[in-house]
């Protein structure tokens, strides 16, 4: 038989590893020092939002990550995506609080392990572990002001004691759900929403839009204040990351439900893109739907943006959906933009193959169209920054059957190809690819049960196993560098 070719290509740069988030493998919140965060306080809560767990000893990395980066050489990634926890850094948060020499030497060792390993790190400075103490102080991201100059602070206090080592920031992980789950559906930490019978303080119509803002504006600083005083010297690259699914209509005969597609993504994506990588206003559905809700940007904030030019496009992709129009969204649901979202269709097709998630259903065609049609809108490098499920059914599995994680391949290799094509065939610069996530680990409110990694967690004896898909990451990407002159023989004898 002959050898299987892959239909398009990644030329031999392409960045590749996997990716993880403080507060979901850490553990150790209370050594050396460390502030706490939301989070900690949220999985606290009694009754629990959390199925009852916390990020406590989560997956133990503070003390074990000499092992998980050996994982990450044996797995053979060029790269590797972790976040900071702010509160280990500065406990309390503020720009006039203290640094913690002792959380900023724990980031040192993780650097210098994985430099010591020929494994570049990508940094993210905000995957949603607040510290507690500026939400105390000030509402967190629901006061802009404050905000944002505490953000630029810890920003450059990142950028003065690692940027001489790390040339890849992101400044924050999926707004998005920061606002839209803390705020909104009170789903994650802070927990507020007054439509969620579970939370006791809140306001859904108007707290998201305000911490939006507020994020928006904090990246903005944060890009700006890399681009000014450090960029130059340290010769770095800097961006965000956004989530966000693509949208087919739910009835492709009808006007308005393509119509409710383009708004959804827009709600999704558009609310933050627009300012942050075009420097313009938010997206005329959302003004035209909330009107006063959603604060405006001025002319200052639109100035401060426009010396925010990112470098790339951080993608979080897990799924799409169908978008229905409707007129009469339950107020709980109205930042979806109107629009009822769905897995099937009008005919009762499914958009994909059912994972171990209620949420995430295999989409990859829907991928390469989500890379193209936001390429062509905004313009810049794409970098997957995540991309992973879980198997059906492996939260019960054993650590023998969870290894034999063959879903999790066939997902592996067709959105990776579903990468190749958008840069093949539709002319996108996508540029790397983050699994997510190297291990499993604290899946937030759904707790441990659901698992994303490419390593099996034993979360009694913190073993960790790796499962199939780990080792074979890097033969799906390097398939796919072929030669040019190979790839164009490939095409030729097609036609
Ligand atoms: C991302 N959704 O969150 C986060 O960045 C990770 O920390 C997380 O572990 C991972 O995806 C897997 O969930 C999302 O419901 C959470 O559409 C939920 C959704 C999307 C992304």
């Amino acid at each position: 038989m002959a050898p299987h070719l892959p239909s398009a290509s990644l030329p031999s740069d392409f960045e590749w590893g996997f990716a993880t988030a403080s507060y979901q493998i850490e553990g150790a919140v209370a050594k050396d020092g460390r502030g706490k965060s939301i989070w900690d306080n949220f999985c606290h809560l009694e009754p629990s939002r959390t199925k009852g767990a916390n990020g406590d000893v989560a997956c133990d990395h503070y003390h074990r990550f000499e092992e998980d980066f050996d994982l990450l050489s044996k797995y053979g990634a060029k790269a590797y995506r972790l976040s900071l926890s702010w509160s280990r850094i500065i406990p309390l948060g503020g720009r006039s609080d203290p640094i913690n020499e002792q959380g900023v030497a724990f980031y040192n060792r993780l650097i210098d392990a994985l430099l010591a390993r020929g494994i570049v790190p990508w940094i993210t400075l905000y995957h949603w572990d607040l510290p507690q103490g500026i939400h105390d102080r000030y509402g967190g991201w629901l006061d802009v002001e404050e905000s944002q100059l505490d953000f630029e602070r810890y920003a450059k206090v990142c950028y003065e004691r690692f940027g001489d080592r790390v040339k890849h920031w992101i400044t924050l992980n999926e707004p998005w759900i920061v606002s839209i789950f803390g705020y909104s559906t009170g789903g994650n930490a802070p927990g507020r929403s007054s439509t969620n019978p579970q939370s006791t303080e809140g306001d859904s119509a108007t707290e998201p839009w305000i911490v939006g803002k507020a994020l928006i504006m904090s990246h903005a600083r944060a890009v700006a204040l890399y681009n000014k005083e450090f960029k130059s010297l340290q010769r770095g690259k800097i961006g965000i990351s956004l989530n966000g699914d693509y949208y087919e209509p739910w009835d492709s005969q009808d006007e308005h439900d393509h119509q409710a597609a383009e708004r959804r993504m827009e709600f999704h994506i558009g609310w933050f893109a627009n300012p942050i990588c075009l420097a313009e206003d938010y997206p005329e559905c959302m003004r035209s739907q909330l009107g006063d809700r959603l604060p405006k940007l001025t002319d200052a904030d639109l100035l401060t943006l426009r010396d925010a030019e990112v470098d790339f496009y951080g993608m979080n992709y897990y799924t799409s959906q169908f978008a229905r129009h409707c007129h009469t969204p339950a107020p709980s649901e109205d930042y979806k933009g109107n629009v009822d979202e769905l897995q099937e269709n009008k005919q009762g097709l499914s958009v994909g193959e059912p994972s171990g998630v209620h949420w995430l259903r295999s989409t990859p065609a829907l991928f390469r169209k989500h890379l193209t049609r936001i390429y062509r809108k905004y313009k810049k490098p794409i970098y997957i920054t995540e991309n992973g499920c879980p198997c059906p059914g492996e939260d019960r599995m054993t650590v023998e059957e969870a290894v034999n994680d063959i879903y999790r391949i066939r997902y592996f290799q067709d959105h990776i190809n579903a990468v190749a094509l958008s840069r093949d065939e539709d002319g996108s610069d996508i540029r790397g690819y983050f699994a997510w996530s190297l291990m499993d680990n604290l899946e937030w409110s759904d707790g441990y049960g659901v698992r994303f990694g490419v390593t099996f967690t034993d979360y009694d004896t913190l073993e960790r196993t790796p499962k199939k898909s780990a080792l074979l990451l890097r033969d799906i990407i390097e398939s796919h560098m072929v030669s040019q002159s190979d790839l164009a023989g490939v095409k030729e004898s097609r036609i």
